[in-house]
């Protein structure tokens, strides 16, 4: 990374009265850094240091210099009426620290120059990093780019969660299936996150409540909860790039109040006196590892509840020791609520002015409100949150009672503003009644926040026309969009040096911190031969170490010549990789009829992982391995067409995939993807999309040019009147069509040693149900594919699209999005911070 080389402060500032060990940015003080720390932090010496010492110390070396920015940005916080925002979320997949921190240092080349003098290769240490996998996919991923954006942008705020043991499980094939192994990210310890047992709060639960009056004979409320827990702060920084400000991801663990019980002890029962620790520390043991599907489990109650709780006490807490006044507490907070997993905020919040500092009613609803925002994430149904009475009146009492407090007054404000359709007041009510009862998390959110977004404008307008239609129909103003955005920081410079080195070459650095203004500086170089022929040639090379990655991994050769059509994401019905893959299986159907058909070379790359219980998802996974043993082992496939499935798809194993990629696969069901945000990383450096109009793919095209975009398939509206016409996935599959040998080849059991049962589920989804419209778009998906060999021919016209593409994605940066929020919902500005 050359640039960042040429503009590192270190060769540029003059030296100051804090350039010590902990703070010096030249390689020569940080070499001395880090040999302090492999003595005095890892307790070792060269001879016996292992290669995770050295990334230890190495890591000490920059959280010392993010510390001393922090420190500085504490100071002006507590010391300003500035407002903050809180990002709350049960999920943050920040991925590896090391290499975005150094970028944000502008230190990444005098840290390899300080750990070569060490005899180290600043590559390997950074490969020593494992992530810290608290999320499960684009949400958990989405957090964390806001929270580089946040801090690049100069905004004061906090990421709250929740501080995993456990995150996303690890991904292993075994025999083509996918098997689960725990991740113990902890296991060596991890030099990012600083513990603050002193910053604690108790949470409860259970028991009941009494009501009394107090000494001025109002009435009020005590809740007597049967059990108790601590949550322990844990820290990690966040820096901006080259920026100042430091922000925090603080994470909550769940400890017990006592850990261990004396008495029991003393009476003999050893199990007993630990058993409540046990119980306590239970509530952050693991993720849960489905995303886009409701749970209904008391933990997952108790883990919204437990981190919501301990961030809202801890910001009171501050709030009241920057003097400020509860009442104010709006005016110098904003709180986003990452979809309805923190959304018992609403109650929470409620609950703590009203019930702990004594705030009337309706002024404490007045703060919840102003508060509040709240960003949805999902369109499918399964994923709306929902909890049974009983469960929750037994894990949270007194909020149930709030929640029904604020629900009588708002179905009676309903019904004062006219409505007297019951059906309708029936369906916004927080109590799900046309059954068993539920309390319904999203419209707890949407009636307790000002502000409800969704996240790209399909998305938005699906919001409005259905899922939340009454909720629209009454609060229209509370309504907006702020389509997604990725860092461009962690996305280009980071995982794709020297796309980003070619592009500063010719536009400067400031795109990285404001790609909207300059990336389409780009589109000049986009017919200019020279340029063209490094960007081809950056291409290669990416694709290249790609190749080699496969190899080591899975042992499959593939060739860096071929075209790279890729499709990483959680693995989903909805997403389609079985659409891939029956195109995949079309391709392999050609060559067999006809080995000297005419095709493009392709290698087909599959990743990600599918929820433990999700059989379909796993049984996917299964037949894309399938293919490939059968394609990658066929002479007749040589050259022309390979499969792969990568393993263990994070953010650290995401990085070399999306620079490395000729083709994104974006080809959800229309209507189901809330925006995506693989489908920017993708473009972002240099892919061409094949996709649906979904999500974000719709503004992505738009703003890449139709001509630069490969989109096929059925609109939302269309799938919507396909269903209400009685859709039949039988009339698609006519005999002697491609489609039908394609059905046949997985029905006959051509993939499966010629057992017919093992993929059934699948086949019998496709012919009779195929809720995700898979045969009716497998012909239009398949013709667009052959548009893609096309323009893949020409070479000179793709790498003009790939250019342009790059040139165009500007906005797709999560700098735009956090601005959005900024100035829409949470009416904050930057604050700048100056090193004394
Ligand atoms: C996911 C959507 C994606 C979207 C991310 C980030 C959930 C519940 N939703 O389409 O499926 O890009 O959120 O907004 O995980």
């Amino acid at each position: 990374m050359k640039t960042s080389k040429a503009k590192s402060p270190s060769r540029q500032r003059k030296p100051s009265v804090r350039e010590d060990t902990r703070t010096g940015l030249s390689p020569e003080v940080m070499k001395r850094a880090i040999m302090d720390n492999l003595n005095f932090i890892q307790g070792r010496v060269p001879l016996t240091a292992t290669r995770n010492d050295w990334y230890m110390a190495l890591a000490y070396t920059v959280r010392d210099r993010i510390l001393h920015r922090w420190m500085e940005t504490i100071e002006t916080y507590m010391g300003s009426k500035e407002k903050s925002v809180s990002y709350l979320s049960a999920e943050f997949l920040i991925g590896p620290q090391l290499g975005s921190n150094l970028l944000s240092l502008g230190i990444y080349e005098d840290a390899r120059d300080a750990v070569a003098q060490l005899g180290q290769n600043l590559d390997k240490l950074l490969d020593q990093e494992e992530e810290p996998g608290l999320g499960n996919g684009g949400l958990g991923r989405l957090a964390a780019c806001y929270l580089d954006s946040l801090a690049t942008l100069e905004i004061l705020g906090v990421g709250y969660g929740i501080h995993y043991e456990f995150g996303i499980f690890d991904q292993e094939i075994h025999d083509g299936w996918q098997v689960e192994t725990s991740d113990k990210w902890l296991r060596l310890g991890t030099p990012w996150e600083v513990p603050r047992p002193e910053i604690a709060f108790v949470v409860h639960f259970g028991g009941h409540t009494e009501q009394y009056a107090d000494e001025n004979g109002r009435f009020k409320v005590r809740w007597i909860p049967a059990r108790s827990v601590r949550g322990v702060a844990h820290d990690i920084t966040v820096p901006g790039y080259r920026v100042n400000t430091v922000n925090l991801l603080r994470l909550w663990k769940a400890e017990a109040t006592e850990s261990f019980d004396l008495e029991a002890f003393n009476v003999g029962e050893y199990y007993r006196a630990v058993e409540d620790k046990v119980a306590s520390e239970n509530i952050t043991k693991v993720l849960y590892p489905r995303d886009e599907a409701l749970q209904g489990k008391r933990l997952r109650l108790e883990q919204q509840c437990f981190f919501v709780s301990c961030s809202l006490q801890d910001l009171f807490r501050v709030h009241l020791r920057r003097g400020d006044d509860l009442r104010d507490f709006h005016v110098s907070n904003a709180i986003q609520l990452n979809d309805t997993h923190p959304s018992i905020a609403v109650a929470e919040m409620m609950r703590l002015l009203v019930d702990e500092h004594d705030i009337e009613w309706d002024t404490a609803w007045d703060i919840t409100q102003n508060t509040l925002g709240y960003t949805n994430h999902t369109l499918l149904p399964e994923a709306l949150e929902k909890w049974p009475l009983p469960l929750f009146a037994s894990v949270l009492p007194r909020h149930l009672e709030i929640i029904l407090e604020i629900n009588r007054r708002f179905l009676d404000e309903v019904r004062a503003r006219g409505v007297t359709d019951n059906g309708r007041i029936a369906r916004v009510s927080l109590i799900d009644e046309t059954g068993e009862r539920y309390v319904r998390m999203a419209n707890l959110a949407c009636v307790g926040s000002h502000a409800i977004n969704g996240v790209a404008a399909l998305h938005t307008e699906l919001l409005k026309q259905d899922v939340l239609h009454d909720f629209y129909e009454l609060f229209p103003d509370k309504f907006l969009n702020v389509t997604n955005g990725v860092t461009p920081r962690r996305w280009v410079l980071l995982s794709n040096p020297q796309l980003a080195e070619l592009i500063t070459s010719r536009i400067g650095d400031k795109w990285i911190r404001d790609m909207e203004r300059h990336f389409p500086k780009l589109e000049r170089f986009a017919d200019e031969a020279e340029f063209q022929d490094k960007w081809r040639r950056i291409k290669y090379a990416n694709k290249k170490k790609l190749a080699s990655i496969i190899r080591g991994q899975t042992g499959i050769v593939v060739d860096a010549e071929s075209l790279f059509d890729i499709q990483v994401k959680r693995i989903h019905e909805y997403k389609r990789q079985h659409l891939n893959l029956l195109h995949v299986i079309a391709l392999y159907h050609r060559i067999k009829q006809n080995p000297r058909v005419d095709i493009v070379p392709r290698t087909v790359i599959f990743a990600g992982k599918a929820a433990p219980g999700y059989v379909m998802a796993k049984l996917i996974i299964k037949l894309i391995n399938s293919v490939a043993d059968v394609v990658n082992n066929d002479p007749d496939m040589d050259g022309r067409l390979k499969v792969v499935f990568l393993s263990d798809f994070n953010v650290k194993n995401a990085q070399p995939v999306y620079p490395a990629a000729d083709l994104s696969e974006q080809i959800s069901t229309a209507g189901k993807e809330a925006s995506g945000t693989g489908n920017m990383k993708f473009s972002m450096n240099g892919a061409l999309t094949v996709g649906t109009l979904d999500g974000a793919n719709i503004e992505i095209r738009e703003a890449v040019g139709e001509e630069n975009f490969f989109l096929f398939g059925l609109t939302a509206t269309e799938v919507k009147e396909f269903k209400s016409q009685g859709y039949d996935p039988m009339r698609y599959v006519e005999p002697g069509s491609e489609l039908a040998a394609v059905i046949d080849l997985v029905a006959r059991g051509h993939f499966s040693n010629g057992d017919p049962r093992l993929f059934m589920p699948l086949i019998d989804s496709f012919l009779h149900h195929d809720e995700y419209m898979l045969m009716a778009d497998f012909q239009p998906y398949c013709d667009c594919q052959d548009r893609v060999d096309k323009a893949y021919r020409d070479e000179e016209r793709w790498t003009r699209m790939s250019i342009l593409n790059v040139a165009r994605m500007g906005s797709f940066s999560s700098d735009r999005a956090i601005r959005e929020y900024a100035e829409k919902i949470w009416n904050v500005k930057p604050v700048k911070i100056r090193i004394k």
